[in-house]
């Protein structure tokens, strides 16, 4: 006995100076702060996630990888950190592909690793497991596309998916990791030195002095000035200087659905609930980490008005001005640099916008909230969406630092306009897409990452696209109230098909109790069918930080098509019957 102990030490003592591709990963995740990984397990990245959590690292396994992948994204723009999803070969990296591409459509750092498998097979098309050549599909869906092929090589392979992800406009990056590297042995020390720790990973990047004069001349002429806060400003992290630049401007502010609450949405200044007006009568525009997309109208046509207008852009993406409208003053620049050299150029007097551009603004704002007003006051049941969402806004007006996701049609269009937010990054949602899918990986990244309450405002169908995920919420026992508005269907519950049996392609089953799922893993289930029975079960969950889901029953004809961008559904002028 004692002999065998004495034998094993020697070969011990070699193995401790041995490191592998599986544990060079885990040492450059963690050298670099990447100490969250989501993803699901499987060959070859089984071993990984295991040891990866043994060391330390949070690895949260998910139901469905695109899931995993929308998490990684909404932990990227949270933190301005990658967030890391993990797959496995060819379906699992596909079903992780979809978030890449939304991360990187929507400017979040993001990092999709996946395992792939053998080099030599894949290429030579025998028909390996799992067999796809993944770093070619993902590469024009990403930022940028890497693979690793030898282990001293890990180190450099991280460092440039941390950069490519985070500097810049951030956005998604593939990093392939073949199987056999995670097995491959090198010695222990080299392993070490390979390894880099990313500095400054995303640098600041000031703009000119000139851009900036000539932003400040325009919009110290404007009659009629307004500033457009995108969800660039708010992943910016520059709260208090973008904060600071609007009060000293004076100016009008509309956020963006993810910048509501970059100053709250009921501060003087902003002209959410004058949406209309503002962007068809202002003559001056300035765009601070807002793109123009089809989200504004691409500036320009009826939303837009007739009278000349012009545009300041603050973005860090050069390529950027110019896209849909001309840029009369472009400032390029990170938001956080822009908005802190802008503030600092201004002096210390700036002369207040016009009195009547002002009181016009703000009549229509406070004209438009009156007669919402008494909407969200409804008792009725079924519920409409508006007395359902009235008793949300008042949920989260009472706890501001809860973070709102929200999906849907109706449900997404109605709840942007009427719950507002008070605190920067609170509201998570569709993005630039408008995609479905998106509501329960976002909640579980955004519970893990912040560790706030969250509360999902989700339509039936919208949280179909995710919905297992809440096995993923019990196992975790995360504190994520999802609220679901059940109109029976997509954008409404009454469609008829008028020929043949089966449903029509927009309803669900009537009467669904979606509730009935969370209780199946041990959640709170619960049925809420008046605004006062929803306010007290939603209450209630975020008291209890339990996991909950409560069926909110909506009239199935409340809603309308395609919620409020039905006017983008083609129209054919030939009408068939
Ligand atoms: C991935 C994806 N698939 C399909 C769509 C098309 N789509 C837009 S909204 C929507 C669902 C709307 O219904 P629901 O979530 O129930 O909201 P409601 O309008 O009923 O409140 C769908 C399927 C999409 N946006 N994204
Ligand atoms: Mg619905």
């Amino acid at each position: 006995m004692a002999d065998a102990a004495v034998k094993e030490k020697p070969a011990d003592a070699a193995e401790r100076e041995l490191t592998d591709g599986f544990h060079l990963l885990i040492d450059a995740l963690k050298l670099n702060g990447l100490t969250t990984i989501y993803g699901v397990p499987g060959i070859p990245i089984t071993d990984f996630g295991r040891m990866a959590q043994a060391s330390g690292i949070r690895v949260l396994s998910f139901r469905h990888e695109q899931n995993a992948g929308y998490a990684a994204a909404i932990a990227g723009f949270l933190t301005k950190k990658p967030g890391v999803c993990l797959t496995v070969s060819a379906p699992g990296f596909l079903n992780g592909l979809t978030a890449l591409a939304h991360a990187t459509t929507n400017c979040f750092p993001m990092i999709l690793m996946s395992g792939s498998s053998e080099r030599e097979v894949v290429d030579l098309q025998q028909g390996d497991y799992e067999e796809m050549d993944q770093l070619a599909i993902a590469k024009p869906l990403c930022k940028a596309a890497f693979r690793v092929l030898h282990a001293q090589d890990i180190g450099i392979g991280l460092a440039r998916a941390i950069r490519a992800a985070v500097s810049g406009r951030p956005g998604g990056v593939y990093l392939d990791l073949p199987a056999k590297l995670f097995g491959q042995v090198m010695d222990a020390a080299a392993g070490q030195k390979s390894l880099v720790k990313v500095i400054d990973p995303a640098p600041a990047q000031i703009p000119a002095p000139d851009a900036v004069k000539r932003a400040l001349d325009v919009l110290k002429s404007a009659k009629r000035p307004l500033i457009i806060l995108g969800k660039g400003a708010a992943y910016a992290q520059a709260d208090d200087a973008i904060k600071s630049f609007v009060e000293k401007s004076g100016v009008p502010f509309l956020p963006m659905s993810m910048a509501k609450g970059l100053l709250p949405d009921t501060h003087p200044q902003c002209a959410g609930a004058a949406r209309s007006t503002v962007l068809k009568d202002s003559d001056v525009v300035m765009l601070i980490g807002a793109r123009l997309n089809w989200l504004l109208s691409h500036g320009k046509g009826k939303a837009w008005g007739d009278a000349p207008k012009k545009f300041i852009q603050i973005d860090i993406e050069p390529k950027e001005m110019d896209s849909n409208v001309e840029i009369v003053a472009p400032v390029v620049g990170d938001i956080g640099s822009a908005v802190a050299v802008l503030l600092n150029a201004m002096g210390g007097s700036w002369p207040a916008p016009p009195a009547d551009w002002i009181k016009t603004v703000t009549s229509k704002r406070d004209e438009n909230v009156a007669k919402m007003a008494p909407r969200l006051m409804n008792n009725n049941s079924p519920m409409d969406y508006h007395g359902a969402l009235g008793v949300l806004r008042t949920i989260v007006k009472e706890r501001p630092d809860a973070i709102l996701v929200n999906e849907g049609a109706n449900t997404l269009d109605l709840a942007r306009g009427i719950i507002d937010v008070y605190q920067p990054r609170k509201r998570i949602d569709v993005g630039t897409w408008g995609v479905m899918g998106i509501g329960m990986g976002y909640a579980i990244g955004a519970a893990i990452e912040t560790g706030k309450p969250v509360l999902a405002v989700e339509g039936d169908s919208a949280f179909g696209f995710s919905g297992m995920e809440i096995e993923t919420i019990c196992r975790y026992q995360l504190p994520v109230c999802v609220v679901i508005f059940n109109n029976d269907g997509i954008y409404r519950g009454t469609d008829v098909n008028s020929a043949g049996a089966d449903p029509a392609t927009t309803v669900f089953v009537k009467g669904s109790r979606y509730d009935k799922m969370i209780e199946a893993f041990g959640g709170t289930g619960v049925n809420a069918t008046s605004p006062d029975e929803l306010k007290r079960a939603v209450n209630e969950a975020m008291d209890s930080g339990k996991p909950t889901l409560i069926n909110a029953v909506i009239d199935p004809g409340a809603g309308s098509e395609s919620g409020r961008i039905g006017n983008l559904n083609p129209q054919s002028a030939l009408r068939k019957k």
